[in-house]
Parts: structure tokens; C-alpha cells; sequence
């Protein structure tokens, strides 16, 4: 199952699979980071289509086309603020796999691209992140034959040693 695995360095609007993982926030109406960049490399038209979706909960995931990227569809998926741990931050961050995965399962999605979901703005701790975003990927995986291959693209060495390490420890 790990050869379904791929930890990438670099920036998640280039990659070149069906469906890219955004992290986004609950008005779906774009914003900095990860999200910043995905609303500037697919063009104006994502925010016309993100306007009339009207929003997602946190935990939840909501699909809108790709448009100017080379990737089919964009999964916009809202992350917990991390507010220190007894708010129900790693359940509803499983959450944002699990429903990504569902709906990239739904579109019948063979290649995604995950960024690290909240841990940028939103302060979640990154190996805590990390091994969630890992568990729930191995969990669909076990169920699911037909998705080829997830992506995590991670921004920066750190954050790349630390998905390595975690993916040694956790497939
Ligand atoms: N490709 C891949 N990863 C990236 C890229 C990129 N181009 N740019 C940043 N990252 P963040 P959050 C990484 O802050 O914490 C937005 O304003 C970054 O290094 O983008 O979920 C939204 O509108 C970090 O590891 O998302 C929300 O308001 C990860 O992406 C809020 O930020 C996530 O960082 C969401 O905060």
C-alpha cells in the first residue's frame, strides 16, 4: 500500500494529478497560504463557481472545477484553528481527509494532491498533523482499490522530513 503513497516537495498547484486538496476557510472565498496560491494559478472563474457554493464547516469538503490548473478539480476542504488541543482540533482534521477522500472517491478521482491542512495560519502542530493526515490516507486506502496514487506536497525540507519519517512509522 505504500507504493500508493507519494511525499513530494514543492507547491500543490503544479502537480499534475486529477484533483488538488485545498485548504481553505469556511466562506470558501479564498485567502492567504495554500489557498491564496491555488484562487491565483486556476484564474478568476474559481471564485465565481467557490461565491456560488456559499461556504463549507469546518471538517467538511465542497468541489468546484480546476479550471487554469493542470489538475481536473480542486477539493476545498476547511481545517480546525488550532486552539490548543481540547476543541476537537485532530477530529475534525480527520475529518478533512476523510471527507476529501470521499469526494475525490465520489469523482472518481485516480491521482490527489494533499497540502498540509491547517498547519500554516491555523497553527496545528505539524508531526500531530501529519500523523492524522497519514492514518486517515491509510484507512481509505485499505478500503478503496481504485485511487492509484495520494500525493502530500509539502512546503519546505521540514516539513518533508517530517511526512518521511511519519510515513516510515505509520505504513
Ligand atoms: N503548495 C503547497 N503547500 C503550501 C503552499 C503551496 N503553494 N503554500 C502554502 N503551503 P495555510 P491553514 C503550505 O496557511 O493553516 C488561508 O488564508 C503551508 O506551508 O495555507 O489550513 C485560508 O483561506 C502549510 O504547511 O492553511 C484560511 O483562512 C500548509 O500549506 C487559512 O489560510 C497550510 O497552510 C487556512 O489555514
Amino acid at each position: 500500500m505504500k507504493d500508493r503513497i507519494k511525499i513530494v516537495e514543492g507547491d500543490i498547484t503544479k502537480q499534475d494529478v486529477d484533483a488538488i486538496v485545498n485548504a481553505a476557510n469556511t466562506s470558501l472565498l479564498g485567502g492567504g497560504g495554500v489557498d491564496g496560491a491555488i484562487h491565483r494559478a486556476a484564474g478568476p472563474e474559481l471564485l465565481e463557481e467557490t461565491r456560488k457554493i456559499g461556504g463549507c464547516p469546518t471538517g467538511e469538503a465542497r468541489v468546484s472545477k480546476g479550471y487554469r490548473l493542470p489538475a481536473k478539480w480542486v477539493i476545498h476542504t476547511v481545517g480546525p484553528v488550532w486552539g490548543g488541543g481540547n476543541r476537537n482540533e485532530e477530529g475534525l482534521l480527520a475529518n478533512c481527509y476523510r471527507n476529501s477522500l470521499k469526494e475525490a472517491e465520489r469523482l472518481g478521482v485516480k491521482t490527489i494532491a494533499f497540502p498540509s491542512i491547517s498547519t500554516g495560519v491555523y497553527r496545528f502542530p505539524l508531526e500531530r498533523a501529519t500523523e492524522i493526515a497519514l492514518k486517515e490516507t491509510k484507512k481509505f486506502l485499505e478500503k478503496n482499490k481504485t485511487m492509484e496514487t495520494v500525493v502530500f506536497v509539502c512546503f519546505g525540507q521540514e516539513a518533508t522530513k517530517v511526512y518521511k519519517e511519519a510515513l516510515g512509522r505509520i505504513f
